[in-house]
């Protein structure tokens, strides 16, 4: 198995235990070469980070690869119909980062609404002069309508918080119906428009695919409400960047709190990084001891539940473990 960044050490037990051979990258930044290469050893890959993609050409180039555990539980690196037709199993890390990852969207959301990012930089600054009632006033969440896209465990998991804590009311857009959410949650189903039409914060907790890239866009964000808090801690693809910044800029929409970026890492001179009502985090969601270790855990079992001809406790495609 190759395993293609550190990892926390559970997760390596669990494979030693499981008597496979690990591989690790032999620098510390391996070149997209180097990491083919270790791939080309390896029968089973446990990916960490979503940099690596695995399509047509990577599996062409890998024949050898009959697995792969991600340590994620965002899939969208792997083209799964390909992986499918080869009956490459894959796995992901579900359930484990549910907390650690709506927790940021619950953060984020606060933060834009008292504008926490620009705050602090001002009392950094030595700008924090004189009281003035009428200065950077944010906006309070109670009772507002939250918009999850998206509402599979990490979307139950915010609407959760937000009704606990706030009182809002909870809309949001899926595949399909989540009832436990309508029942426990008193969620309502609504259309695309009417998510981006009447939420007060939308936030995305949906699986990425290269349909929904710049879902986001001018004339999404036009169509929203002046207060709108837009949260994305799913993946950067879902938004488009510059029209964010001119929904922003332009006052459209009142502010912003990213955990994703496209590209990732954010540039450091990107321009949504001088705007005050904007808040960016470098993909912390699943960033707790708690969560790190279950997903180490999760994909390490994977690892070996195939190794051992079993199927992978948390596939994604069980389609290749039928006939
Ligand atoms: C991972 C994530 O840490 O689970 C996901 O989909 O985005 C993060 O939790 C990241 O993808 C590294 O593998």
């Amino acid at each position: 198995v190759f395993v293609n960044k550190r990892i926390p050490d559970n997760g390596i037990q669990i494979l030693k235990d499981g008597n496979l051979d690990i591989i690790f990258p032999e620098t510390e930044n391996p070149t997209h070469e180097e990491w083919l290469e270790s791939c080309q050893q390896a029968d089973i890959i446990l990916s960490v980070g979503g940099k690596n993609k695995y399509d047509k050409e990577f599996f062409d180039a890998c024949p050898n690869v009959k697995a792969i555990a991600l340590f994620s539980v965002g899939f969208d690196q792997v083209d799964i119909e390909e992986a499918t037709k080869r009956k490459i199993a894959v796995g992901n890390t579900p359930d484990v980062l549910s907390r650690a990852t709506s927790d940021v969207a619950f953060l984020l959301m606060q933060m834009v609404s008292r504008k926490v990012n620009y705050n602090t930089a001002k009392v950094k600054s030595g700008n924090w002069k004189e009281f003035d009632p009428l200065e950077e006033l944010g906006q309070e969440l109670y009772e507002k309508t939250l918009g999850v896209l998206g509402l599979g465990r990490i979307g139950f998991e915010m609407a959760e918080k937000c009704k606990a804590a706030f009182g809002m009311n909870i809309t949001y857009h899926n595949r399909s119906h989540n009832e436990e959410a309508e029942k426990e949650l008193d969620a309502k189903y609504v259309s695309f428009d009417e998510l981006v039409e009447n939420s007060d914060i939308i936030s995305i907790h949906a699986n990425f695919t290269p349909e929904q890239a710049d879902l986001f866009n001018t004339s999404v964000f036009e169509k929203m409400k002046e207060n709108l808090i837009f949260i994305n801690t799913a993946r950067g693809g879902f938004h488009n960047e510059k029209d964010l910044f001119e929904a922003l800029i332009s006052g459209k929409i009142w502010g912003a709190g990213l955990d994703v970026t496209n590209p990732e890492p954010m540039q450091k001179d990107s321009p949504l990084l001088g705007l005050p009502n904007v808040c960016v985090l470098p993909h912390i969601g699943s960033a707790t001891l708690e969560a790190r270790s279950g997903m180490a855990r999760l994909a390490a079992e994977n690892v070996v539940a195939f190794s051992k001809g079993e199927k992978m406790p948390t596939c994604v495609n069980l389609e290749v473990y039928e006939d």
